[in-house]
């Protein structure tokens, strides 16, 4: 690591670039995500040899490892070490941005950065370091905890980290695992929690943790509730006082919509959970101790609502974070803990920890 101590970085075509957007921030910021929580400092060098130059080039440029003209490879970065090492290319045939269309530039410079300070790759996919280019937020963006771990191993932690709230991937076997919200998604099942989502196909026995921005860059971060409607082949994603409807990645026109034109009153500010019935079109919605029911047929919501969870769905709590159905079970989930109710019998017929939805392969693996 010696040869970063001078932490100095270059920058050929920080300015007068052709993309149209502000390189020179991207870059900086990049580096910041790297300097916040260590002791590296990085200074702008406009001339001579610094200890990570960086360059944009195209196809062969120069260092015997070519680019591969748009998409593929984006951009490399060499480990630390005498001349090349350190240093940071992109790919010039790239649609640069600022945003979540065409590559961000930030996200990219942030992982390559990690590379030119000396990280690998990692097999957490909530870090920055996961070999996969995915979109994140980057006016809220802060170093996941993988990330952070994995740095400051190599430099240490500095004397103060700015944000020091660092984003930790969720764990799918934690007994104490409570959940944002779960939906099936044409026979699969989406089981979402802070940025991500599981997906747990019925045939697999290893759930996929996925970013959520990863599959639709335009949804926010975290969301409130999910439910399916299969006869339109849409899932409907809420958070706050807005909703989306997709049809596997795309997000339909005129979406986001309001909670309001479902025929909420305008005071509420977001749902806990929602649930479609197949078998009498309704779709209820669950906030705080009360739910409503939707016809979906009709687009009203039905008269006499919102009614108390506790006096309809007896057992279940009095609260409901996230709720999903399947061959006549509601599978609501209150905390840690998951209540399966038969709609037919109104009971609740059995009593499951949340994780067990993710984790149940792995306890089976254990007792044989
Ligand atoms: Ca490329
Ligand atoms: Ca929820
Ligand atoms: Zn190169
Ligand atoms: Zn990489």
């Amino acid at each position: 690591m010696e040869e970063i101590k001078g932490k100095v970085v270059s920058l050929s075509r920080w300015e007068n670039s052709s993309y149209g957007i502000d390189v020179d921030r991207a870059i900086k910021k990049a580096l910041k995500v790297w300097s916040d929580g260590t002791p590296l400092n990085f200074t702008r060098w406009r001339s001579g040899t610094a200890d990570i130059m960086v360059s944009f080039g195209k196809m062969e440029h120069g260092d015997y490892y070519p680019f591969d003209g748009p998409n593929g490879l984006l951009a490399h970065a060499f480990p630390p070490g005498e001349r090349i090492g350190g240093d940071t290319h992109f790919d010039d045939d790239e649609t640069f941005t600022n945003d979540f269309k065409g590559y961000n530039l930030f996200i990219v410079a942030a992982h390559e950065f990690g590379h030119a300070l000396g990280l690998d790759h990692s097999r957490d996919p909530g870090s920055l370091m996961y070999p996969v280019y995915s979109y994140a937020e980057t006016t809220s963006f802060i170093l996941p905890d993988d990330d952070v771990q994995g740095i400051q191993e190599l430099y240490g932690p500095g004397d103060r980290d700015p944000n020091p709230k660092h984003p930790k991937t969720p764990e799918k076997c934690d007994p104490d695992l409570e959940i944002d919200a779960i939906t099936e998604l044409r026979g699969e099942k989406f089981i979402f929690k802070d940025r991500f989502f599981w997906r747990l196909h019925p045939q697999m026995t290893d759930a996929e943790l996925v970013l959520t921005k990863s599959f639709w860059p335009e949804l926010p971060n975290k969301i409130d509730a999910a439910y399916e409607n299969p006869q339109k082949d849409l899932i409907f994603i809420f958070r706050g006082k807005k909703f989306w409807a997709l049809n596997g990645y795309d997000i339909m026109d005129d979406y986001p919509k309001k909670l309001h034109e479902l025929g909420f009153p305008k005071i509420l500010k977001s749902i806990d959970a929602a649930v479609h019935n197949d078998a009498n079109g309704k779709t209820y919605f669950f906030t705080g101790d009360k739910y409503w029911s939707y016809d979906e047929e009709r687009m009203t919501m039905d008269k006499g609502y919102p009614r108390l969870i506790a006096e309809d769905f007896l057992g279940i709590g009095e609260k409901v974070d996230a709720v999903y159905r399947r061959n006549g079970y509601f599978y609501f989930f209150n905390g840690p803990l998951q209540f399966e109710y038969s709609i037919w019998s109104k009971k609740v017929t059995r009593l499951l920890k949340t994780n067990s939805i993710l984790c149940v392969f792995l306890l089976l693996l254990k007792k044989s």
